[in-house]
């Protein structure tokens, strides 16, 4: 067993379900509105970045305000994007807002952006004290509270916005301050607004990794049905929930994929527009169905994609790769080229301890999968997490570092734990005192220099971390050693040893995967 169970909410509808609109059309009697949505991401991004992007960060579009975008202007409103990151400042943002004067002003955050989201709230209503103030995203969803006790905030809506937002603009007076948005069908809403920035096309010419330009990045579901310690699944598992029709108060989650002709349709409407070579599917997990992605393969190749040579960066996890190899060869036969892989520690006891649900085996023998695919690894690690005694110790990272240079993967993405709330390790550590400081913009960012956690030597970790930094430069890396490989062929068991032994003859063979 690999996979975690799902609810009964998983794949439902086709395209045909786009008739089934769930959004009420603007007739020429409705007050259309102007609606200004701001993303607050000045946490790995800066004032102005945005304009001229040099990281990932500053130049993806905000998803969240791409979803809520369509249904507002079927609803007959009029969008208009307020990204701090294309500011220059706050006199600058206010500047904006008056100059546009939105009746209504949507505000999203995660944790880590809380503080300055609030700060767009307050500030909107000081230069508009009429504009009605929402709010909503991961971090209002989980402690909506910040949102109904602030006097700037109108509204706030947690869960999902498609279908519940333009409801409460037509009619604020009929709505509670908190309330729960309702899910929409994935299937039935809008594909994301891109739109919404003047400059979209330009930011398809953004380099991400070695994938050709222009990359298009888009979701195929919603939620994550696993539960490691260390991530916001669980808070996800609260972000994406329907109300229990047997208990009162009660949501249960409820995990969607888009049917993979939905899908197939958002990469046919955005190849008309953008000619995109590169896709990358920013799900939290890409292979959660087994069937979905095969068929979703198999659906590539049918719509001349895989013969245009589409390239594309998926998520996955040692567990599920170890298991169903020859559905990774498939996504590779469809033009998947980077995998980023969540190993996070190579570690036994530690792996243990985050829940992640793998072993070092499966790391080491993912990545010798991908290897022989083809597929080039993005490597996450988790640096600094303190173990169940609450002490951090040096030879776990040690451990997973020295990993990383054995797998010698194409991408290395190392992160400094972090304690998000919403997830398992941020009650824990709140509970142990391990919190360096109570400053939630700090939980989620990734500067290594902001240490969060008592007891782990940040100077230590950064002297260990530049090391194999210096060192990964994939050219420069040695070779991995013959010896290294022999030994962890040694170490796996007899059922592992010969799929290893087939899946290397069928590799030489040049067999293509059957992802059935
Ligand atoms: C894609 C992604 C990214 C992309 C961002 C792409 C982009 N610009 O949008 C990249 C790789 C850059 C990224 C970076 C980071 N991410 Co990220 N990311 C995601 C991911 C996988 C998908 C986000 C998404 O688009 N979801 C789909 C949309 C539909 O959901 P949504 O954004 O929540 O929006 C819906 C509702 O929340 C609601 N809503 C949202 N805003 C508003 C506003 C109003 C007014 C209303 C009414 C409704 C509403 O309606 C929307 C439509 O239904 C999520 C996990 C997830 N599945 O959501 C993690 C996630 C959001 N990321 C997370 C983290 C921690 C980060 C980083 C901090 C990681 C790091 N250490 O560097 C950074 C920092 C980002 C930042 N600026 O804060 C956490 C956030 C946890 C938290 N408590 O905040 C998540 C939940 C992952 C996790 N499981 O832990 N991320
Ligand atoms: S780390 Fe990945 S697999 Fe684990 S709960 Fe988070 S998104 Fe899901």
């Amino acid at each position: 067993m690999v996979f975690p169970k799902e609810n009964e909410d998983s794949d439902r509808g086709t395209t045909e379900k786009r008739s089934a609109y769930p959004f009420s059309q603007a007739t020429e009697a409705e007050t259309v509105a102007k609606v200004g949505l701001v993303n607050p991401a000045l946490v790995s991004s800066d004032w102005g970045t945005g304009l001229a992007p040099r990281h990932m960060d500053d130049a993806l579009p905000r998803h969240s305000l791409l979803f809520l975008s369509g249904p507002l202007r079927i609803a007959g409103h009029q969008p208009i994007l307020l990204d701090l990151r294309l500011m220059e400042s706050w006199q600058d943002f206010e500047q904006q807002l008056i100059a546009a004067r939105p009746e209504f002003l949507c505000v999203t955050a995660h944790t880590s952006e809380i503080e300055i989201a609030l700060e767009c709230c307050r500030r909107a209503k000081r230069v508009l004290p009429e504009v009605v103030v929402i709010a909503g995203g991961i971090h209002f969803t989980m402690y909506p509270h910040l949102g109904a006790e602030d006097r700037s905030v109108d509204f706030v809506i947690r869960g999902e916005g498609e279908i519940s937002l333009p409801k409460l603009l037509r009619d604020p007076a009929a709505h509670p301050r908190v309330f729960w948005g309702e899910p929409p069908d994935l299937d039935a809403i809008p594909f994301e607004d891109r739109e919404l920035y003047d400059d979209y096309r330009d930011r398809t010419r953004f380099q991400l990794w070695h994938l050709e330009t222009p990359t298009v990045d888009l979701l195929t579901k919603r939620g994550c049905p696993w539960q490691c310690r260390f991530c916001c699944g669980p808070g996800e598992q609260n972000l994406f929930t329907r109300p229990s029709s047997r208990h009162e108060g009660v949501r249960l989650p409820t995990f969607r994929h888009r049917s993979v002709e939905n899908v197939l349709d958002e990469l046919d409407e955005l190849y008309e527009r953008y000619e995109f070579k590169s896709v990358v599917f920013h799900d939290d997990q890409f292979v959660i169905r087994r069937e979905w992605v095969a068929d979703f393969c198999r659906g590539l190749r049918r719509r001349g994609h895989v013969e245009r040579g589409i390239q594309w960066w998926a998520a996955s996890r040692s567990d599920i790769i170890c298991a169903h190899p020859e559905l990774f060869a498939a996504m590779q036969d469809a033009g998947l080229r980077i995998l980023s892989i969540g190993f996070e520690s190579f570690n036994d006891p530690m792996l243990r301890w985050m829940r992640k649900g793998t072993t070092r085996a499966q790391n080491f023998d993912a990545a010798g999968i991908c290897r022989d695919l083809g597929i080039d690894i993005f490597a996450n690690l988790i640096l600094g997490m303190p173990f169940s005694d609450t002490k951090w110790y040096i030879e776990h990272d040690r451990e997973s570092m020295a990993a990383i240079e054995e797998i010698r993967p194409r991408y290395f993405s190392p992160s400094f734990f972090s304690p998000i709330p919403g997830s398992w390790f941020f009650d824990w550590a709140v509970e142990q005192d391990l919190l360096l400081e109570g400053n939630a913009a700090a939980a989620g960012s990734r500067r290594p220099e902001e240490g969060k956690i008592r007891g782990v030597d940040y100077r230590r970790l950064e002297k260990m971390l530049g090391r194999y930094r210096r060192m990964y430069e994939p050219h420069l890396m040695p070779k991995r050693p013959l010896r290294l490989r022999l030994t962890h062929f040694a170490e796996k068991p007899l059922d592992e040893k010969l799929a290893t032994i087939k899946r290397r003859i069928a590799g030489f063979l040049g067999e293509g995967g059957d992802a059935q």
